[in-house]
This record gives structure tokens, C-alpha cells and sequence, in this order.
């Protein structure tokens, strides 16, 4: 029964997240479409060996590669040469430099530990590192995980209070957390606080690879990835079930939710939005009043290059949406994508992380490249000249050519989305 459900789980389950993505023609380069920002090339250099996630500690920002378990240093806006930390790391399918987040100096990082760099896979690990402005320093495991299959080993992690949370999918798993009635292996389909550990934060989650809180609210919220239909955005409270394996997206019926094994007190609700046909979701990231989207949440995926919007309501617990077809909390086959496609051509983008200016930078796991998102009147400012900020910043798209672009990019967009439901 067991090995039927793997198989049955893997073969409809598995999707090529930043595994093996597939690159789109996007060479140009990405585009926003608001016209009320602009979109920097941060970093003149390329980041090698697939950045999946960032930190910033103060204005330096640390990027794992997810191949070599290297971490590197962006600082002034240039790649630092040496590493600042240099692990032995599995690569195959999903695993690899998964995730990392930091609190003041304290800088946690997740990732498949291997004997050497590409070598067979022994486990998930959570270091805590000290962060003494060169390196990262003192190690201390905090936590292991799984990583008995070569996907679902998630990764995300942030941090509120002090507090720090990290994310686990079901890495083959079909047991009590996953809404099952069988016994199986402990510390997968959660969120879980790491420090100081806790208990399961939220159960029945399939992978994910995007955690965020909201700063004016703290309240938690995450991307989920589904099999062949529902990636999901949830709002996640404490005890938290988001249903997998019996329920991925939103279901009306009420039986459906209670048949769902009770695993002690977590309680079911549905997703805040679902893509019903999946996009591959990854990081979940707050707007900032520096950029005018204070009431936005910003998210990427593998699939399509796509940086998602959404507005969230007055209580900031949902989104509204304007499109008629979207009020009902899901991207249908033929439904309109404009009002939350707020950007495309980052290819497999895997990070998205407000930065001390109040800027959000996006990493781009496929090409290599760190972006910044930042108010469009200062792009058309020239940077400035003779100070240690004056950073080496290329405007790769500058206003006119979003205006340009971006008419013809939405076009072609919307072909393509009509393409792939066909
Ligand atoms: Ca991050
Ligand atoms: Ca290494
Ligand atoms: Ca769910
Ligand atoms: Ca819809």
C-alpha cells in the first residue's frame, strides 16, 4: 500500500521546481509593468552555481549557491570573490543550499548536508551561524530533517520576534502529517520553528519554497506548490492544516474537510488564491511603503518568469481582487492575469527580500542575477558620484523601454497563457 501511494505520489506529484526548470525566451531580460517603478540590475556580476535565497545582514546581502555549498557576499553592490562559508552539499533534483535567514548577526542556513559537494545525500540540515562582518563563524546544528527523496525538501525560512521558522514538504511522505492515518516519518509537510524549537508551526503542506511575515500585522504567510493542479498562497495560523494529501486549493465541500484525519488540534482552512494550473511558486515577499506597495504581496516562480501582485484588503488576512474571474480566489485556465503580473522575464526566480533602503531585490536562480525594484522617479535620477553607496548599478530596463515593452510583453503573455491551457 505504502510503495502505491509513493509511486502513485511521485509520478503525479513531482514538479521540475528548480530542478530542471525549463528557461523561457526571455533573454531581453525582465520587464515590470508598473509604470510607477523600476527595475535595476543590482549586481554587474553573475552569481554561478543557481542562487536559490538571500539574506541581508545590514547592507551586505549573503546568496547561497546551491551546487558548490558556497555562501557569498554581495557588498557595495559587487560580488566578493571569497565565499564566506563553504559546505558539503547533495545537488541532485531539489537538494542542494536551500535556504537561508538571519537575525541581527545570527545567520541560520538550510541545506542538504553530503560528504562532499555532489556526493549521496545524508540529511537536511539547520546550522546557526555567527555572522562577524567576513565570515560566517561558530556553528551550531540545530536541526535535522529529512532528505529521503531528492524532492519536497523545502527550504524557506524567516524569522519574526527573534523567532525563526523554517519549512519542510513531504520529501516522500504520506503519513499523519500528511492527512493520512498511517504512521510515517515526523518533521516533513510542516512549518516548525527552529529556534527556539517548537512545535509544528502548520501540517499538510506539500512543498513549499516561500514563508514571509507581514510586518504590520505578524501574521505568517506561504507559497505552496501543487501536483498537476493548485499552487497555493496561504495565510498561515498558528496550527495551521493546509490539507495535503487529501485537499490542494480550495474546496466548498464541507465533507471533504471533515474526513480529514484530526491530527491533534490543526485546523483546515483554504488558500487565500490558487493558480489552478501550477506555475512552480517560490518566495512570498511584503511591498514597502519606499515603493509605494505597502498593501502588496509580491511573489515569483520557477515556471513562467513571472513576479506576481496582489493587493491585500484592509485587514490584511486576504486580497481583493478588481478582475471579475479572479474574485473567486483562483487563476482558472482561461481567466484574465493582468491585474496580479506585475513583471515577467525572471526566468526561475527563487528569492524576493525587502532590503534596508525599502527596495526589493529578486534573485534569479536561472540567470544567475540579482535585480532591485525601486521607485521609478529615482531611476531617472543619475546615481550618486564620490560616495562608499555609490553603487556600480546598471538600469537595465529604464521607463521608456517598460512603456515600450511592456504592452507587447503582455501580449505575448497572454498568448502564452492561453497556449499552455490549450
Ligand atoms: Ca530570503
Ligand atoms: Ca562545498
Ligand atoms: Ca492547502
Ligand atoms: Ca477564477
Amino acid at each position: 500500500m505504502r510503495a502505491l501511494l509513493l509511486i502513485l505520489c511521485i509520478s503525479m506529484s513531482f514538479i521540475p521546481a528548480f530542478a530542471s526548470h525549463t528557461q523561457n525566451s526571455q533573454s531581453s531580460g525582465p520587464v515590470l509593468y508598473d509604470k510607477s517603478l523600476a527595475l535595476q540590475r543590482y549586481l554587474k556580476e553573475g552569481i554561478p552555481n543557481s542562487p536559490t535565497t538571500m539574506t541581508f545582514v545590514g547592507k551586505d546581502i549573503l546568496v547561497l549557491e546551491r551546487y558548490t555549498g558556497l555562501v557569498r557576499l554581495v557588498r557595495d553592490g559587487q560580488l566578493v570573490p571569497e565565499p564566506v562559508l563553504d559546505v558539503s552539499v547533495a545537488k541532485d533534483g531539489e537538494r542542494g543550499m536551500l535556504g537561508i535567514t538571519s537575525v541581527d548577526n545570527d545567520v541560520y542556513v538550510y541545506y542538504t548536508a553530503a560528504e562532499f559537494d555532489a556526493g549521496r545525500a545524508i540529511e537536511n540540515r539547520i546550522f546557526k551561524y555567527t555572522w562577524n562582518g567576513e565570515k560566517l563563524v561558530d556553528p551550531v546544528l540545530l536541526k535535522t530533517l529529512p532528505s529521503d527523496n531528492f524532492y519536497h525538501n523545502g527550504g524557506a525560512m524567516t524569522h519574526w520576534n527573534g523567532q525563526v521558522y523554517a519549512v519542510i514538504g513531504d520529501n516522500g511522505n504520506y503519513g499523519h502529517l500528511q492527512n493520512n492515518d498511517e504512521d510515517w516519518k515526523d518533521d516533513t509537510s510542516v512549518i516548525l520553528r527552529i529556534d527556539p524549537p517548537g512545535p509544528y508551526y502548520a501540517i499538510g503542506i506539500r512543498n513549499s519554497f516561500g514563508l514571509a511575515f507581514d510586518p504590520l500585522t505578524g501574521n505568517l504567510w506561504d507559497t505552496e506548490n501543487g501536483p498537476d493542479e493548485y499552487d497555493e498562497i496561504n495565510l498561515v495560523p498558528d496550527k495551521f492544516n493546509s490539507g495535503w494529501m487529501k485537499i490542494m486549493g480550495p474546496t466548498d465541500n464541507q465533507t471533504r474537510i471533515d474526513l480529514l484525519p484530526k491530527y491533534k488540534d490543526y485546523a483546515y482552512n483554504n488558500p487565500e488564491f490558487s493558480w489552478f494550473r501550477t506555475v512552480g511558486p517560490t518566495a512570498i515577499e511584503f511591498g514597502t511603503p519606499e515603493i509605494g506597495q505597502a498593501d502588496k504581496i509580491f511573489t515569483l516562480d520557477c515556471n513562467t518568469g513571472n513576479l506576481y501582485r496582489f493587493t491585500l484588503n484592509s485587514q490584511r488576512d486576504g486580497f481583493v481582487f478588481e478582475t471579475p474571474q479572479l474574485q473567486d480566489l483562483v487563476l482558472n485556465i482561461d481567466d484574465p492575469a493582468d491585474e496580479i503580473i506585475a513583471g515577467t522575464g525572471f526566468g526561475c526566480a527563487t528569492d524576493i527580500e525587502r532590503g534596508p533602503d525599502g527596495f526589493l531585490y529578486i534573485l534569479s536562480l536561472s540567470q544567475g542575477a540579482l535585480y532591485r525594484i525601486v521607485p521609478a522617479a529615482m531611476a531617472e535620477q543619475p546615481a550618486p558620484q564620490g560616495t562608499p553607496d555609490n553603487l556600480p548599478i546598471q538600469y537595465v530596463i529604464v521607463i521608456s523601454a517598460i512603456l515600450a515593452a511592456g504592452a507587447g510583453a503582455a501580449v505575448i503573455l497572454k498568448g502564452r497563457l492561453k497556449k499552455k491551457s490549450a
